[in-house]
């Protein structure tokens, strides 16, 4: 059934159906709001109507209140007007949920007499994501309906569920096989009248339960308002009357809406799914068929690609030049699913279907039916262009040749095929299996077809992708190098290393930047230098002195007996202070402050040059690639939004002070950023 109006009515043999079909995921815009109103009031006017069934069209039931409408002023009728119409309906209201039934879809699914869950559907309140709490009841109807302490680490995690979970915590009152509206009609017939509103706070379960759990949530609110916000509002559950505990809820809902960690987190949100839109996309361009992949390389990165490819259900064939390397890398992902066993997080039955899906072969010949092949060789560009020579003969004719480079020039390997269009990168970051971005490098002749076909592989393969441009870098080691020079540049004059990690880590980095390169090891950014002919003084010592890392035990720190947590070493300490002192520098205590600014700064810098040079097609695009590759706290938005919260025009001047402080150059704003402070 198509409809112009974003909510239709159907009745059929005393049966009110409440369909919504509001494109793309029924978000209760103020259109759908409306529209419910006034169909339930339509249904409860029909003396042939004895009971409502609420339903939706599309591949969601309800996403929740409309995210676009933040910010802005409110149009009534509110979520909650609707909500409470719902549960005070003088017939049986069941919901039919085919799909997402997502923070408010599920708090009006909530308020309806029963719930009837298809094989698909998804029930959660997810508004911590967006630093928010559920706004519309979800904090009194869910923990009356399932117990409180059930219902808090849910909402207090934004945790989503199956048919399976819901109905066995009582979410939900029926499951089918497979769509849920013929049994929610028998359920709204079967329910003669409305069962009388629950405001008793039985359902409750123990006070001392929900403290339990309120207790194992201690840390996640700590420095987190929207989770303490979810524990304060069901706490008010047991202390305040349902009317004054719902007031409480919309008073903090409201209190978030204009916390500055939920604007970044909606922001984050809306640039996410922006990022995998491909600029400039000719209407029309359909993305290739991928039934089956090819790794070219089992190393660390290609084994972990091969496990992307099989976790998404690809088969994918993992190409070595030796059977002993080859051994070697299958080796390595059987351990790494063998551990996911062990952890509990992946079962042995599905582990073996995931390896099933791995075959391993010598040779190129053995790409010649893949859809997709990764090139992840060697990180050396003569190696790359050999390979791309052999796949481009190889390769079935419309195969994406992709490189898994993270700085190499793709237009080279492109020029060493006879298929250009056909070639991009796609950059995965280690863990391949864990890290979510992917840089969907474009070359200058990468057709759009390509391109949305590796965009549309990336989603597949649970990925974010983000499109860039082919630069040194491309965007997200671009601005790490900004930062990593700087990083040396603070030691020599006088930061420790565990000063510049502690700087970041208070900003809301999970790692700092010594002890991600000693996770990662020294002698990778050693090998790039030497073949590059930079320097970096302290991190060549290091490497020097056998110092590469956590894998030797020493590095920025040492390591004691295996420890993955780095203790300061003076040994360290005192090889900074020779270097600074051969170079003439005057070592000088440096403030925090100074040290997150000159570390963020340069990065924000960089990003303005990138996005002029159309390296990155939004700002938003370049805050989704360190969120994802980088760690960069979502609660703070990105660099270019933190650039935007500051003002460029404030770190342009702070930039200034720091070149003229340090008397290094190379800190003075480009004229990129100057152009952005002055737009
Ligand atoms: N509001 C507005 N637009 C939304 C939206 C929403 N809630 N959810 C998705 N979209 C857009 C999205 O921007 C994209 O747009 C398109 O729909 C497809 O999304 C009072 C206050 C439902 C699991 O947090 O988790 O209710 O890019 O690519 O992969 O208590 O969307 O195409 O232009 O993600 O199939 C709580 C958010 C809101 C759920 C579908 N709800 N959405 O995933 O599609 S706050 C959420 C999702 C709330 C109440 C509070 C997912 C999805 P475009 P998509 P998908």
């Amino acid at each position: 059934m198509t409809q112009a109006r974003p909510v239709g009515l159907l009745v059929e043999d005393a049966v009110a159906v409440i369909r919504i079909g509001s494109p793309p995921v029924n978000a209760l815009s103020a259109a759908v709001r409306s529209g419910l109103l006034d169909a339930l009031a339509a249904a409860t006017a029909d003396p042939a109507v004895r009971a409502v069934v609420l339903a939706a069209e599309g591949r969601t039931f309800i996403a929740g209140a409309d995210i676009g409408e933040f910010g802005k002023p409110p149009v009534p009728p509110t979520l909650s007007d609707v909500v409470d119409a719902f549960e005070r309906s003088a017939k049986p209201v069941v919901a039919a949920i085919d799909g997402a039934a997502l923070g408010g879809g599920l708090e009006l699914a909530l308020a309806c007499h029963g719930r009837v869950a298809g094989p698909k559907a998804r029930l959660g309140l997810p508004e911590v994501k967006l630093g928010l709490v559920p706004g519309a009841g979800g904090t009194q109807r869910l923990p009356r309906l399932i117990g409180a302490a059930v219902a808090l680490p849910l909402i207090a995690q934004g945790t989503t569920l199956g048919p399976a979970d819901a109905l066995r915590l009582g979410m939900v009152d029926e499951v089918t096989g497979d769509d849920a509206l013929p049994a929610a009609r028998r359920r709204a017939l079967a329910l003669a009248a409305p069962p009388p509103r629950s405001r008793d706070r039985d359902g409750l379960g123990s006070h001392e339960d929900f403290e339990a759990a309120a207790t194992a949530l201690g840390k996640q609110a700590a420095g987190n308002p929207a989770v303490q916000g979810c524990i304060d509002c069901v706490a008010a559950a047991f202390s305040k009357p349902f009317d004054e505990a719902l007031a409480f809820e919309r008073q903090t809902f409201r209190r978030l809406m204009e916390d500055a960690r939920s604007k970044a987190l909606r922001h984050v949100f809306f640039a996410e799914r922006a990022a995998a839109q491909v600029p400039g996309l000719p209407a029309g361009t359909a993305a290739r068929p991928v039934a089956s992949a090819a790794v070219v390389g089992a190393g660390t990165m290609g084994g972990g690609i091969a496990m992307v490819f099989s976790n998404a259900g690809i088969p994918v064939t993992v190409i070595e030049t030796s059977q002993e390397a080859l051994d070697r890398g299958l080796e390595r992902v059987r351990a790494n699913y063998d551990t996911s066993v062990r952890r509990g997080s992946l079962s042995a039955e599905e582990r073996d279907r995931r390896l099933a899906r791995i075959q391993g072969q010598i040779g190129l010949d053995a790409a010649v039916e893949a859809d997709v092949v990764v090139e992840a060789a060697f990180e050396e560009l003569g190696l790359k262009r050999e390979i791309f020579g052999t796949l481009d003969r190889v390769a079935k004719p419309g195969a994406l040749l992709a490189s898994n480079t993270s700085y190499l020039d793709i237009d080279s390997m492109a020029a060493a095929t006879a298929r250009p269009g056909d070639v991009l990168g796609m950059h995965f970051f280690s863990p391949a299996n864990v890290m979510k971005l992917l840089e969907v490098v474009r070359g200058a002749q990468t057709t759009p077809e390509a391109l949305a076909t590796a965009v549309e592989l990336g989603r597949r393969l649970g990925k974010q992708p983000v499109v860039v441009g082919a630069c040194h870098g491309f965007v997200g080691n671009r601005m790490l190098a900004r930062r990593t020079a700087q990083a040396e540049r603070l030691l020599l004059e006088g930061a420790a290393p565990e000063e510049v990690d502690a700087a970041l880590v208070e900003f809301g980095f999970r790692m700092g930047q010594f002890a991600m390169i000693d996770l990662a090891g020294l002698d990778i950014g050693w090998r790039v230098r030497k073949a590059t002919g930079k320097k970096a003084p302290v991190a060549d010592a290091l490497c020097e002195a056998g110092r590469i890392g956590q894998k030797v035990g020493r590095g920025y720190y040492r390591y004691s007996d295996g420890a993955r947590q780095g203790e300061p070493d003076p040994e360290v300490h005192t090889l900074i202070e020779c270097i600074a002192g051969e170079q003439g520098i005057a070592r000088r205590a440096i403030g925090r402050q100074e040290i997150i600014e000159r570390l963020i700064f340069p990065m924000i810098d960089e990003g303005a040059r990138i996005l002029e040079e159309g390296i990155a097609a939004r700002p938003g695009d370049i805050d989704v690639v360190w969120l994802h590759g980088y760690g960069w706290p979502a609660w703070r938005g990105g660099p270019m939004y933190h650039a935007g919260v500051l003002g460029a025009a404030s770190v342009a001047r702070a930039l200034e002070g720091h070149a003229a402080r340090s008397g290094d150059s190379t800190l003075r704003p480009s004229d990129a950023l100057s152009r952005m402070a002055a737009a």
